[in-house]
């Protein structure tokens, strides 16, 4: 199990969280989804076949972008 922290600027609300958690959720592999909204993170667990790659690609496909790895 992998856990990533990512911050996404673009989150500002109840809805973003929403749609992240839901959307990144759907994941082949991902485990767990958890958005910080205050402090505009998304930490995600997960196994393969989801990597890193796969996590960044759908949150900028769904107007999320990555601005930086927090931790890995
Ligand atoms: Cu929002």
């Amino acid at each position: 199990m992998t856990t990533i922290t990512y911050s996404v600027p673009a989150i500002h609300c109840g809805h973003c969280t929403h749609t992240i958690e839901m959307e990144v959720g759907e994941l082949q592999g991902v485990q767990s989804v958890k958005v910080d909204e205050a402090n505009k993170k998304v930490r995600v667990m997960f196994d393969p076949p989801a990597d890193e790659s796969v996590i960044k690609a759908l949150l900028a496909a769904i107007n999320y972008p990555v601005d930086g790895l927090i931790s890995l």
